[in-house]
């Protein structure tokens, strides 16, 4: 895991770890609240990803994820000025969601407003027990304006959304569990080993059957049955037709192959 290279955004660290990325919310003394300088150089450092980059690990410096949107911010914006700061923070969340290749969040302490819509982009969250899950959006009479509409309803549904929108309810990294917010939980201080050990397990994946998972299936799930199947199907036959497939499929058949059982 030598460290090849790093590059300082304002609010974002960007460490190049062989084939793995490390993208580290770097304002701990605001409990990593998102400014704009922040979202636009998470939009930027998804964009100029090195093509030799096979997974993402991506979690906050401190006691705490995210304390969501930067407040301050939110005070002076005008209605036309909201819209064009949610629309920003849309795309770069969408970039995180649409990365080409696997982005894993570590998460601890707050995770909540702008900070649970961003963690709702990655596609593999681990959570450490001192987590909590907020959305004060209603509390602070605004609303969530980073994808969280569509993704966290998605994760945990409606009307679990709702509860934590019109009454602040506050979920323990238990709940969290539960609900499906994250997908492993660990002891404080072990989410980023985990996060970076599940980096080099998914980067070790033929790069298409990880296009297949992040591209294919959540559109499929979207869809209706039969364009589901369709895309299932055409999806699955390219996977499988790829040199690297055939390889994967040879190593099993010679006994060469890691098993699918417990290990
Ligand atoms: C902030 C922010 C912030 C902390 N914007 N400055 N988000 C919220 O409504 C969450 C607001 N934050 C909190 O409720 C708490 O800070 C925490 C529960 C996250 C952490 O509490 P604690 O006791 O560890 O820290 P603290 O003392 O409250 O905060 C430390 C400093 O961070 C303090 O600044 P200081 O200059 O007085 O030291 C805080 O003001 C600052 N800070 N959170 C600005 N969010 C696109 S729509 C998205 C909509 C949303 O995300 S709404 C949810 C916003």
């Amino acid at each position: 895991n030598e460290q090849a290279g790093a590059v300082v955004a304002t609010g974002l660290k960007v460490e190049l770890r062989d084939t793995i990325a490390w993208l580290r919310l770097e304002r701990p003394d605001k409990r990593n609240a998102l400014d704009l300088t922040t979202i636009r150089a998470l939009l930027q450092t998804m964009d100029d990803l090195p093509e030799s980059i096979r997974a993402i690990v991506l979690s906050g410096e401190g006691a705490h994820f995210c304390a969501g949107l930067d407040l301050n911010e939110a005070v002076e914006m005008s209605v036309g000025e909201g819209i064009a700061h949610s629309r920003l923070w849309q795309r770069a969340f969408d970039a995180v969601e649409n990365a080409p290749v696997p982005v894993i969040a570590v998460m601890q302490g707050a995770v909540v407003g702008g900070g649970l819509e961003l963690a709702s982009a990655a596609h593999l969250r681990v959570a450490e027990t001192s987590a909590y899950y907020a959305l004060p959006e209603g509390l602070r009479g605004i609303f969530v304006g980073g994808g969280g509409a569509v993704r966290i309803p998605r994760l945990i549904g409606v009307a679990r959304m709702t509860d934590m929108l019109l009454t602040g309810r506050v979920l323990s990294a238990k709940e969290g569990q539960q609900f499906g917010l994250s997908q492993y939980l660990l002891p404080p201080g072990e989410g980023l080993d985990q996060a970076f050990a599940l980096a080099a397990r998914v980067a070790c994946n033929a790069p298409l059957s990880n296009y297949a998972v992040l591209q294919a299936l959540p559109r499929i799930a979207r869809a209706d049955d039969a364009a589901g199947y369709l895309l299932e199907s055409l999806m699955a036959a390219i996977a499988q037709g790829d040199d690297e497939a055939k390889l994967r499929l040879q190593d099993f058949l010679s006994g060469r192959a890691k098993k699918a059982g417990p290990s």
